[in-house]
């Protein structure tokens, strides 16, 4: 491609409103430009990066027998209202009427049509199992669209289900999606984790992992030990049980007056208390039961742990009204001594090492010390229910927990019978029985991947393609073109090179060597060679973006030295 002719308008600074390099680097090379706000078109230069990333996908997707196919994005309402979610998603879920007013959403994600489409055409075992996938674009009206395509309204996600006969060939079409991933982002220069993830809305029962490309801007924390290959998302890590009981002290039970001492800061400083020592109660309602949840003063308590412990989708705060009605205080003032029967207790594992700690007493201004967790309430159940914290011990008891931010570039989910029962997508077993189909739905951001590869591989010059997604293979420079020596080798190099089967962006444009060479660093193709002084004796300058290392090789020796080096890439990939 001649860059005089090529659709890449750069930007000299700065854009304004882009804060993360991804989204600043993009503009300024030319990848995208934007449409309208969390919408944007992608320009040839970003174009070419996208078929690089869904041709990896395609290749690793077919290889672990998935089958591609398309759907639309304008889909009937009616599906979503059988699966119970038309209102679950409120204004993120783009509507539209067409001209006879009909309604139809415009797709975020495509299980009501899968589901639809497979109750319709597939009924018998022998069809199972069965992957689909398409590459296709999705629509969530996000309240607050930022970071260019890493948070837009309008993107690319490579989205596969599959269908199984049962539990044990769900896990295996499970495996199968989280290795191609794994080989996926791998090919793409990524370096990521699969972390356990909670299933969160979407629910399905099992397994949800989600696909994390280290970085500082992602949006999500993840919990990793620093000595075997646990991590999580921060709000699942999960904690061992491992304190010991303190002993009973001597010392009984004394009230003390805490008067308008609301919270764990306030307490800790007024009595002077560690935060290890104070108890911290949380009244939560539980299938309408009303469970006190607590955790040592220096924790966090994690909602998601105690719908998961009492493996209850209805979990809910109590409102003030109703603490004060069961256990007659106002929150700063609640404790596990002496609460109502109907009230059950559950603890947090860290409480078990508590020794003479202090809560409150159920009376407003009043908490109590010298409070034995064995001696002074009886606890229901002991549990996993606070926040993971840096130098926690990993839960496999190998190493420390440390905390990372992620960018989640895949998703993939354990459905379950979640959509087939509501849609009624069931098959016939060898015996003649009708059975739901058993699903997993396994996503890919495709744009948002391109962001990720842009955090991880940039420098202050520009852009440092890996070379399994670059977008061209070599950049070919001719620096001053009104040199007859200069012109004639970048013309006939640009003629080789392409028939050697490279990918070449030739610039020779009546522009100063500086100009190129910016731009050149800017693109970040994996290698540049730049046509000289030294082109009457047939030597050219060859430069690799990532490690800079400068080479001047003489044209009969090009080929060699480039399959060379562009092999060591992949390699390095
Ligand atoms: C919606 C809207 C936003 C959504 C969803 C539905 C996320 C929704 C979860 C998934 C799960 C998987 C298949 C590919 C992989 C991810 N945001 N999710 O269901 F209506 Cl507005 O999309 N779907």
């Amino acid at each position: 491609m001649r860059q005089q002719l090529f659709f890449s308008p750069t930007l000299r600074d700065m854009p304004q409103g882009a804060d993360i390099p991804s989204h600043q680097l993009m503009l300024r090379a030319g990848l995208i430009r934007q449409t309208a706000s969390g919408i944007y078109s992608y320009l040839p230069l970003g174009r070419r990066v996208l078929n690089n990333v869904e041709q990896i996908i395609r290749e690793e997707m077919d290889k672990a027998g998935a089958q591609e196919m398309l759907m639309p994005a304008i889909q009937p309402s009616e599906l979503w209202e059988e699966s119970g979610r038309l209102d679950d998603y409120g204004p993120e879920l783009m509507r539209l009427n067409d001209r006879n007013e009909r309604e139809f959403v415009l797709g975020p994600t495509h299980e009501e049509v899968i589901t639809s489409l497979v109750r319709d055409e597939l009924n018998s075992y022998k069809k199972l199992p069965m992957n689909l996938y398409q590459i296709q674009t999705k629509y969530r009206d996000e309240r607050r669209p930022r970071f260019g395509v890493l948070r837009s309204r309008e993107f690319i996600m490579k989205d596969a289900y599959s269908f199984d006969a049962d539990e044990e060939s769900l896990a295996e079409s499970y495996d199968s999606m989280y290795q191609a991933y794994s080989n996926i982002f791998k090919r793409c220069g990524l370096d990521f984790r699969a972390v356990q993830a909670d299933a969160g809305a979407i629910g399905g029962k099992g397994g949800t992992h989600e696909f994390m490309v280290l970085s500082d801007v992602g949006e999500d924390t993840i919990a990793y030990s620093d000595s075997s290959d646990y991590a999580a998302n921060l709000e699942i890590a999960a904690l061992p049980d491992h304190f010991t009981k303190a002993e009973a002290p001597e010392e009984k039970i004394e009230t003390r007056p805490t008067p308008g001492v609301k919270t764990i800061e306030e307490l800790a400083e007024y009595l002077p208390e560690k935060k290890e020592r104070l108890l911290k109660s949380i009244l939560f309602f539980i299938d309408e039961k009303p469970v006190l949840v607590v955790c040592r003063g220096d924790h966090e308590l994690n909602e998601i742990k105690v719908g998961h412990a009492y493996d209850s989708p209805s979990v809910r705060l109590a409102e003030e009204a109703e603490i004060k009605e069961l256990l007659g205080a106002d929150p700063g003032f609640i404790g596990p001594v002496g609460v109502p029967e109907e009230v059950e207790v559950a603890a947090d594992y860290a409480v078990k090492s508590v020794r003479s700690g202090i809560c409150g007493a159920n009376k407003n201004d009043t908490h109590l010390q010298n409070v034995h967790p064995h001696r002074d309430f009886n606890i229901k159940q002991y549990g996993d229910f606070r926040f993971v914290q840096e130098g926690d011990p990993a839960p496999d008891k190998k190493g420390t927990i440390h905390f990372a931010k992620g960018i989640e570039v895949g998703h993939v989910f354990k459905l379950g019978t979640k959509y087939s029962e509501a849609l009624g997508a069931s098959y016939l077993d060898e015996n003649g029985r009708a059975r739901p189909i058993l699903m997993g739905c396994y996503g890919i951001g495709v744009s948002r991947t391109l962001a990720a590869i842009i955090e991880q591989h940039h420098d202050e010059d520009g852009l440092i393609w890996p070379a399994g997604v670059a977008p061209f293979d070599l950049h070919l420079l001719v620096l001053n073109s009104k040199q007859e020596d200069q012109y004639e080798l970048g013309e006939s190099l640009y003629k080789t090179l392409q028939e050697e089967g490279y990918n070449v962006l030739y610039d020779n444009r009546k522009e100063r060597a500086g100009v190129k060479f910016k731009d050149a660093d800017l693109f970040g193709l994996p290698v540049r060679i730049a046509c000289g002084k030294k082109a009457a004796d047939g030597i050219v300058e060859v430069k690799e973006r990532r490690s800079g290392e400068m080479e001047e090789v003489h044209i009969r020796d090009l080929s060699t030295y480039l399959s060379s080096l562009l092999k060591q890439q992949k390699l390095r990939a």
